[in-house]
C-alpha cells in the first residue's frame, strides 16, 4: 500500500512554496518527521509526516508552487516500526566531522558563492536525488569542527537569506523543529541586532548622545522646535552626514561698490528700492557660475557625473521667526541689480510672512546665505545638498590695506565657500573666491 502525502489545509495562502525539501528518496521517516518546508508571503511552515514509512517519490521540487491537496510524497508506510538511526532522514543526523561544512567555511556576505562554487556532485550523495536537488546532510554543519557546540540545522533557501543578510547562521537560535533554522529566525535575529544599542565605535555607527536630566543640575523649560526648524534640522543634518564639507576663506575688496551703493540708493530712494550687498553677491555669484560651472551643479545618483545645470536659480537663506528659510530666486542671470534686490526682498518679506508658495523653496542651483547685515568675521554654512556650494557672506568693515606705497582705507568684505569635496576641489573653489572677489571689486566686469 502507497500513503500519497498531500499539502495540508495552510491557511489562507492560496499558493505557498517549497522552499526546502528534508527527505530523498529511499529516507525512512517517523510520524511527524519534517519533510518539506514551504513558504508563503507571511510564513514558513515544516511539513510533518503523517505515517512512518519508506519515502518512495517525491512530487514536488524546490521552487514549485503548492496549494492545499497537491501530491508531494509517496510514503510505503512501514509496520510500525520507528525508522533506525542509519535509515532516518540524513537532516536529522549527526554530522560527521569530515562531511560537514564548518561555520568558517560559511559564505560572508562578501562572498556570495558563485554557481561553480556550489557543492559539486561529487560531494552530494549520489542515490535517486533528482538533480539540483541538495542533499539534506549537506545543509548541516557545525560553528567548529573541534568545538562541541550542536549543529546547525538550516536549508538551503534559510542559508541563501542568511548570506544576503551577511548573517552567521551558527549564531542563529532555530526555532523549528528539532532546532531547524527558519527564515523567521534570520529575520528576528537581524532585528535584534539592529536595534540594539551601538557600541560607540564609528564602524557601529554615530553613537548616540545621551540623555541627560538636565533638572538635576538646575531649573529647566522646554521650548517646543517650531516644524520648520525640525524641517530644517532634518535637512542640514543629511547635508552634514553626507557632504565631505571644507570652506574656502577669502575676502572681496567692495569700496568702489559700496560707494556706488550708496550712490545708486540715494538716487532710488523715491521709488521705495532699497539696494543691500546681496543684489550685487547675486550678480556677481552668478557671473562666477557661468565661469566654474562645476559650482553650479550636482552629483547623479552613482557619483560618477556631474549634473551642470544652465539655469542659475539662486537660494536666499532667509532667517524667520520660525527657523531657517531658503526661497529660491530664478534665472537671477537674466536680472539686473535692481530687480535682484525687489525680488530677494520680496522673496524674504514673503518667508518671513510664511506666504512662501512650494514652488518658490524649489530649484536651487547655488545658495547664499548672508549674515552681512547681523555681524561676524567669517562661518562655515552647510552645504544645501544635494547643490554642491554655498556662499557664505559676513560683515563688511573698513580696514588698512597696503597698496604698495602706504596703508589705504579699503571696504573687505569676507567671504567662505563650503562646498562638497567630492565635486570639487581645493584649487577650484580657490579660483572661484578669486574670481568673485574681483568681480565684486569691479562690477563693471559681470557686463563682460
Ligand atoms: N556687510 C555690511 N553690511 C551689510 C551686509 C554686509 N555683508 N549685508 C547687509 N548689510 C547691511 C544692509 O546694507 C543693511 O544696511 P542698512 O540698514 O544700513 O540699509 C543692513 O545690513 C540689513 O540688511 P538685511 O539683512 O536686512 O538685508 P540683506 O539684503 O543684506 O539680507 C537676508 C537679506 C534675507 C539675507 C537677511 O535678512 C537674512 O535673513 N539673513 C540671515 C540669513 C541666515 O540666517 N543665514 C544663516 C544660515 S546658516 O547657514
Amino acid at each position: 500500500m502507497i500513503e500519497k502525502v498531500l499539502v495540508p489545509d495552510v491557511g489562507e495562502a492560496d499558493n505557498v512554496e517549497v522552499v526546502e525539501l528534508l527527505v530523498n528518496v529511499g529516507d525512512v521517516v517517523a510520524v511527524d518527521d519534517s519533510i518539506v518546508v514551504l513558504e508563503s508571503d507571511k510564513a514558513s511552515m515544516e511539513i510533518p509526516s503523517p505515517v512512518a514509512g519508506k519515502v518512495l517519490a517525491i512530487a514536488v521540487a524546490e521552487g514549485e508552487e503548492v496549494e492545499e491537496g497537491s501530491l508531494l510524497l509517496e510514503i510505503e508506510p512501514s509496520a510500525d516500526k520507528e525508522p533506525s538511526a542509519e535509515e532516518k532522514p540524513s537532516a536529522d543526523k549527526e554530522p560527521s566531522a569530515d562531511k560537514e561544512p564548518s561555520a568558517e567555511q560559511e559564505p560572508s556576505a562578501q562572498q556570495e558563492p558563485s554557481a561553480d562554487k556550489e557543492p559539486s556532485a561529487e560531494v552530494r550523495p549520489s542515490t535517486e536525488r533528482p538533480a539540483g536537488r541538495p542533499a539534506v546532510d549537506e545543509q548541516v554543519s557545525t560553528p567548529n569542527d573541534d568545538s562541541k557546540e550542536l549543529p546547525v540545522y538550516a536549508g538551503p533557501a534559510v542559508r541563501k537569506q542568511a548570506r544576503e543578510y551577511g548573517v552567521n547562521v551558527s549564531a542563529v537560535k532555530g526555532s523549528g523543529r528539532k532546532g531547524r533554522i527558519l527564515k523567521e529566525d534570520i529575520q528576528a535575529y537581524v532585528k535584534a541586532r539592529l536595534s540594539e544599542p551601538t557600541t560607540g565605535s564609528v564602524s557601529a555607527g554615530i553613537p548616540p548622545v545621551p540623555e541627560v536630566d538636565f533638572s538635576r543640575f538646575g531649573t529647566v523649560e522646554l521650548a517646543p522646535l517650531s516644524r520648520i526648524r525640525q524641517a530644517s534640522a532634518r535637512n542640514l543634518h543629511r547635508s552634514w552626514l553626507n557632504v565631505p564639507h571644507v570652506t574656502q576663506f577669502d575676502e572681496a575688496d567692495v569700496t568702489e561698490l559700496e560707494a556706488f551703493r550708496h550712490q545708486q540708493n540715494g538716487e532710488l530712494a523715491d521709488g521705495g528700492i532699497k539696494l543691500t550687498p546681496l543684489a550685487f553677491l547675486i550678480c556677481g555669484v552668478v557671473a562666477a557660475l557661468k565661469a566654474y560651472p562645476q559650482f553650479n551643479a550636482s552629483l547623479d545618483k552613482d557619483q560618477k557625473n556631474l549634473v551642470l545645470k544652465r539655469y542659475y536659480h539662486i537660494g536666499i537663506a532667509v532667517e524667520t521667526d520660525d527657523g531657517l528659510v531658503v526661497p529660491v530666486l530664478k534665472d537671477a542671470d537674466k536680472k539686473g541689480v535692481i530687480e535682484l534686490a525687489a525680488e530677494s526682498a520680496a522673496l524674504a518679506a514673503q518667508a518671513r510672512a510664511r506666504q512662501l508658495p512650494m514652488d518658490a523653496m524649489q530649484g536651487a542651483s547655488f545658495t547664499i546665505s548672508s549674515l552681512g547685515g547681523i555681524g561676524g568675521t567669517a562661518f562655515t554654512p552647510i552645504v544645501n545638498s544635494p547643490e554642491v556650494a554655498i556662499l557664505g557672506v559676513s560683515r563688511s568693515k573698513v580696514v588698512p590695506v597696503y597698496d604698495g606705497e602706504g596703508f589705504v582705507p579699503r571696504t573687505m568684505l569676507p567671504l567662505s565657500l563650503s562646498y562638497d569635496h567630492r565635486a570639487i576641489d581645493g584649487a577650484e573653489a580657490a579660483r572661484f573666491t578669486s574670481h568673485l572677489a574681483r568681480v565684486l571689486q569691479d562690477i563693471r566686469r559681470t557686463i563682460l
